[in-house]
């Protein structure tokens, strides 16, 4: 990947749970259609993962699984880099040093931190709280033009370029500044059965209330036939109909059509009809993904040669910039 002057993308999942159709249409999706222009790089955050509370069993499994997942999306190891975070040292130096380039007041103001903190009120751990530097340090160590995410992550963006910006400001250019990435239809898939909040894959008290990418078609159908509507019986985008607005933006985001030209193709039509569709539409999209999906993730040999190539491939990368960076902080340098 290196040698030409394609410019560099970054972006990292958590193997927190199975990824919802969130993840994928939020990211994923994306991921994978700007691989022909970009020199890309995709880890498994399980770093961040540990913010919560995994079964270690449960966690080594589900990296290599997103790993897997990621193979099966078509994501391209040869081309671009796919590694797990926690196989680069690189990511734990650099996040001390800018933890000490963050002001608690920014932290603060993370709204994610406080969802997070709500929901885990048993274990408000201090790496919830540094979230965004480990990952603005994810980041910044690969020189990243481009971050593709949802719209959850544009505040954790945001710190991001601030940490880097400050960090230049006093020790010259070190960084790139980086820019978010937000898809216009699927930054921000609700919940099926509580379309006020967004759809979360390792939320597990409601079922019904998330489609994971790895769903039987039948189960993705019944999900979606299920899902909270409201009275008003006419498929259009309103503020006051986040149900079938969210419904709408799945079918924009897996088709690719604008969201005004779904709105016009189910005019007229019933609540009922309008869901099959829908539904029809997710499955043709994830069925090919599935059956990759099993092929990989019965060869471990080959998940795991995937990892430690890409491992190597990003540490390399990662350590060219942790270096300059302990330089310009005043750590010793031996001849
Ligand atoms: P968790 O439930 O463990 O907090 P999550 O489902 O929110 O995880 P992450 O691993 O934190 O997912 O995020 C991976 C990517 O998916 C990020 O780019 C994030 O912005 C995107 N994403 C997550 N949820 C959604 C959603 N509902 N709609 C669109 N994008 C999403
Ligand atoms: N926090 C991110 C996952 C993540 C990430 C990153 C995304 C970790 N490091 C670097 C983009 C770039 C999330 O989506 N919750």
């Amino acid at each position: 990947m290196s040698g030409d002057n394609k410019k560099i993308i970054y972006s990292a999942m958590q193997p927190s749970g199975i990824p919802s159709l969130g993840n994928y249409l939020g990211a994923l999706k994306n991921w994978k259609n700007l691989q022909d222009e970009y020199n890309c790089i995709f880890a498994a955050a399980n770093m961040h993962a540990i913010t919560v509370r995994q079964d270690p069993t449960e966690l080594r499994q589900r990296t290599r699984d997103l790993i897997a997942l990621f193979l099966s999306i078509g994501l391209d190891p040869e081309k671009h880099i796919i590694y797990v975070q926690s196989d680069v040292k690189a990511h734990a130096e650099i996040a001390w040093i800018l933890n000490c380039f963050t002001y608690m007041g920014e932290l603060n103001r993370m709204t994610q931190f406080k969802d997070k903190s709500a929901k885990h009120a048993d274990n408000i751990n201090a790496g919830l709280y540094t979230y965004p530097v480990l990952m603005a340090g994810d980041i910044l160590l690969y020189q990243s033009d481009l971050v593709p995410v949802g719209a959850d992550q544009k505040q954790h963006l945001e710190i991001c370029r601030d940490i880097a910006g400050r960090f230049n400001s006093v020790y010259g250019n070190v960084f790139k500044i980086p820019d978010p990435y937000i898809p216009k239809a699927g930054a921000r898939i609700m919940g099926l059965q509580n379309p006020e909040k967004k759809m979360s894959k390792s939320e597990s008290d409601n079922m019904n209330n998330v489609i994971y990418i790895l769903d039987e078609p039948n189960v993705i159908k019944n999900k979606i036939k299920r899902a909270v509507t409201d009275s008003d019986a006419e498929v259009r985008y309103g503020e006051d109909k986040p149900g079938i607005s969210n419904l709408l933006n799945i079918y924009s985001s897996v088709t690719g059509k604008s969201p005004e030209e779904s709105e016009a193709e189910f005019k007229g039509f019933g609540y009922g009809e309008f869901k099959e569709a829908v539904g029809e539409a997710v499955v043709k999209e994830l069925e090919p993904i599935q059956s990759k999906f099993k092929e990989y993730s019965a060869d471990r040999a080959y998940v795991e040669k995937v990892m430690k190539e890409g491992a190597e491939k990003a540490a390399y990368i990662a350590q060219k910039t942790l270096s300059k960076v302990k330089k310009k902080v005043g750590f010793p340098v031996y001849k």
